[in-house]
């Protein structure tokens, strides 16, 4: 089943994507979870959005008092074309693709999700990287106003906006997916509507929800997980099973949402996309 989700499955037309748009009520074609995909209701059932909650059930209707109207995205830093997007901007600077990713959270758990998007590479051109660009840095909303910091989970409030990084490389690489849908409808906003990121060789928390700002750096960024566990959350924080967290193993995870109940599986070196390995020379367990 594994072998089939490959990123060759580039087949969504643009227009079906964005006439889907507006017409949330039309029923999934993945609601019979084909060839191993996670269905639609348990991939946006099941979530993690710390701004809003650390309950997992809750976030889906927490995540609602989200406003992805007049959305924009600020691109600046190293670039020599810094510029504020509208996402209809975004949307047509490439053909809206579908690709199957699986998503491996840290906490052990999986998921097979159709996204829809287009290589982030294509909006870094756009803006055009400086030579002292080597990392981006993403921040997600931070409308405070609209957003729970209450958890009692934590002593202090979840800090806002949840910050996320990559290399230059990394951002550049074409699995790298710039997202605004799933399932061939637009980001719910408990999946981190209108626009967010996937890396799918990376755990799940390096995939930035709900996106309103991208730097070009010139150094590593600290992530918000790196700051609250600094000893658990690395940088890359690369799927690997061969490097344990601290707490837990990392050699298996349960696949959500395909059967009636979770599947245990192997996790395999970046999630399985050995194409990366270009960027990680050397011993995969330095990248921490
Ligand atoms: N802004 C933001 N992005 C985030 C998170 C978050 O809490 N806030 N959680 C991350 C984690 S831990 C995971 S596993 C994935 C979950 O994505 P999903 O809810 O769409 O499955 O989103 C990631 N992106
Ligand atoms: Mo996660």
């Amino acid at each position: 089943m594994n072998d089939i989700i490959t990123p060759e499955h580039l087949v969504l037309d643009r227009r079906a994507f964005l006439a889907a748009l507006g017409v949330s009520a039309a029923p999934s074609v993945f609601a019979q979870s084909p060839n191993g995909t996670t269905t639609y209701e348990a991939a946006t059932s099941y979530n993690n959005f710390y701004e809003y909650t650390v309950d997992k059930a809750k976030v889906k209707e927490l995540a609602q008092a989200l406003d992805t109207s007049k959305w924009k995205i600020e691109i600046v830093g190293a670039v020599k074309k810094p510029r504020t997007f509208t996402l209809d901007e975004v949307m047509r600077l490439g053909a809206i693709e579908q690709r199957i990713y699986r998503m491996r959270c840290v906490e052990g758990w999986s998921m097979v999700i159709p996204w829809n998007g287009f290589s982030l590479s294509k909006l870094l051109d756009e803006v055009e990287p400086t030579k002292a660009a080597t990392h981006v840095r993403f921040l997600s909303v931070s409308d405070e106003a609209r957003l729970n910091r209450s958890s009692s989970f934590w002593s202090r409030p979840w800090p806002v906006p949840y910050v996320e990084g990559l290399t230059l490389a990394e951002a550049r690489h074409q699995l790298t997916l710039l997202t605004f849908g799933m399932y061939d409808k637009p980001l719910a906003k408990q999946s981190g509507a209108p626009v967010r990121v996937m890396v799918p060789w990376k755990y799940g928390f390096k995939s930035p929800k709900s996106i309103a700002r991208i730097e070009l750096v010139s150094a590593q960024p600290q992530s918000t997980w790196m700051k609250l566990g600094p000893t658990e959350y690395g940088f890359y924080s690369n799927v690997n099973p061969g490097v344990p967290h601290p707490r837990w193993s990392q050699a298996t995870e349960r696949l959500l949402g395909v059967g009636l109940l979770p599947t245990r599986q192997d996790t395999r070196l970046w999630n399985g996309y050995g194409e990366v390995a270009t960027l990680y020379p050397g011993d995969p367990n330095k990248y921490f």
